[in-house]
């Protein structure tokens, strides 16, 4: 090992220290577990479960596999595992069995508020337990209290022409992040495997720690003036990222980011942000490089940035029926997007067979604190109208609209009106889903991934071979 890479290994092991110290020291005086020690203590449990699960039903045959499948998306192959969540493609998402309605009943809130924390939305994913407020608040204090960037990454985002798309200039900060990895010191240093959870759970805060920094950081500079407002050490994370975007003397602007982190949080494991992440983090890539390849994959339109271009799609909608929003006239803008053979973003799903649940608590959201707002009343019209149009179109197997059709609008209305930042607060959001996922992944020693793949010349081959039998 170099001398440089020794010191910052020590630097590395000391500061680990510090922070298993004062959350020691934080739990002792509240009485209850940190987070990190209520995860650390349900491992031994959960690498019992799977050897267990293994050993009874190792061998058993979980689903078969046809060559339309390999050619279509290899939609429907069971062949990941995904602690946090399940989505069923009528009833939709549920995080550790339990719906959005369950969540926004069940975690706690900001005093005074009525939208889920994501802080505990993060603790329920990576635990399966619902926290104590108190235990939240332990969580949004660390959060806070770890949220500065490093130098470098500030200059690096500066120093970002505006024409680059913040979802780019979004993977490179986080990219850069690697400097801080405490995983990649650890194990150029060669410690166990046993403790790759450990490290890569102190990546994963300090990586989510530091998001609202760099988002509103990317925020600032591309459409505003640049100056970011402090973080707020007595804040929960929703509302400081909410100021920090300018926005959080409005409270119900503050109530939609914490419901907006929460619900876009995470989507089960096949999805490709949530799969790359998983996947890079299976070749022992840090938590900060894994989440940059998610971020990049989140960045495509069929994926998060959807929901910019629903927002595109629908002020040309507004432009070209020129003040007609009736049901006939929209009908018509429909057709003209499919018969120019382009999709209607925020419809379809690859999974999901119904409204999106997601969609749903957006519009609840909508109807109790915007029910009068032009834009909700054309989206609304627009889910009367475009399901039957898609259905008579009969290409897509899902008719309904899923998360994206509903966020954009709900921005525009509190003032954040510009759609090419949208994706960076959705990556901010899958951050919570995915990194949970990692933790467990190294906690539970997931080896790297590696299906195996085939040539159309070889597919031919098997098939042929196969159908001969
Ligand atoms: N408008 C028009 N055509 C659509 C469509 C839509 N909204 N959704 C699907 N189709 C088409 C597909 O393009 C495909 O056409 P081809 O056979 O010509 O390739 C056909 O219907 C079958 O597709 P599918 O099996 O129903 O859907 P997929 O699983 O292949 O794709 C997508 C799922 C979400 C990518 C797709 O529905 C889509 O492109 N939707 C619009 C973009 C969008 O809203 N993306 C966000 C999805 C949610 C998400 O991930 N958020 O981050």
């Amino acid at each position: 090992m170099s001398l440089r890479f020794a010191s910052q290994t020590l630097r590395s092991n000391s500061l680990l220290k510090k922070n298993s110290i004062l959350l020691a020291t934080r739990s002792y005086s509240s009485g209850e577990k940190t987070l990190k020690q209520r995860f650390a203590e349900l491992i031994p449990e959960k690498v019992d479960q799977i050897k267990q699960l293994k050993k009874d039903y190792g061998s058993t045959v979980i689903g078969e596999l046809t060559l339309d499948q390999a050619y279509g998306g290899m939609r429907g192959i069971k062949g990941l595992v995904w602690e946090g969540s399940v989505l069923d493609p009528v009833e939709g998402i549920r995080f550790r069995g339990r719906t959005i309605p369950d969540i926004q009943k069940e975690l706690p809130k900001a005093e005074g508020g009525s939208e889920p924390l994501p802080e505990a939305l993060f603790w329920l994913l990576l635990t399966g337990e619902v926290p104590t407020e108190s235990q939240v608040k332990t969580l949004s204090a660390e959060l806070a209290a770890r949220s500065q960037l490093p130098k470098h990454v500030e200059e690096l985002i500066d120093r970002s022409p505006s024409h680059l798309h913040p979802m780019a200039q979004f993977s490179i900060a986080v990219t850069a992040l690697e400097s801080e990895s405490q995983f990649a010191k650890a194990y150029a240093s060669g410690v166990s495997k046993k403790d790759y959870w450990n490290y890569t759970y102190e990546d994963s805060i300090e990586l989510l720690a530091k998001l609202p920094n760099i988002a509103a950081r990317i925020y600032q500079n591309v459409f505003k003036d640049g100056k970011v407002p402090s973080i707020n050490k007595d804040l929960d994370y929703g509302a400081n990222l909410a100021n920090l975007l300018g926005y959080g003397s409005n409270q119900e602007f503050v109530e939609l980011i914490r419901l907006y982190l929460t619900i876009h949080s995470d989507h089960e494991g096949g999805n490709v942000s949530a799969h790359t992440t998983h996947l890079v983090g299976s070749a022992l890539s840090s938590p900060f490089l894994s989440l940059a390849a998610g971020l990049n994959g989140l960045a495509g339109p069929l994926h998060g940035r959807a929901n910019q271009e629903v927002l595109e799609w629908l002020f040309k909608l507004k432009d070209d029926v020129k003040g007609d929003f009736s049901k006939e006239s929209i009908e018509k803008y429909l057709w003209d997007t499919l018969n120019a053979g382009r999709v209607v973003p925020g419809y379809g799903h690859a999974v999901l067979r119904k409204t999106d649940p997601r969609y749903t608590a957006q519009r609840e959201f909508a109807l109790k604190h915007l029910p009068d707002f032009d834009l909700f009343k054309l989206v609304s019209t627009i889910y009367e109208v475009a399901p039957e149009v898609l259905s008579k179109h009969g290409k897509t197997k899902n008719p309904w609209p899923n998360v994206d059709s509903h966020s954009g609008v709900l921005l525009q209305y509190y003032g954040l009106t510009e759609e090419s930042f949208y994706t960076v607060l959705f990556g901010v959001s899958r951050a919570f889903g995915v990194l949970p996922q990692l933790i467990i992944d190294r906690a539970v020693g997931a080896p790297i991934e590696r299906p195996k793949s085939f040539s159309t010349e070889k597919y031919i081959e098997l098939v042929k071979g196969l159908s001969n039998k």
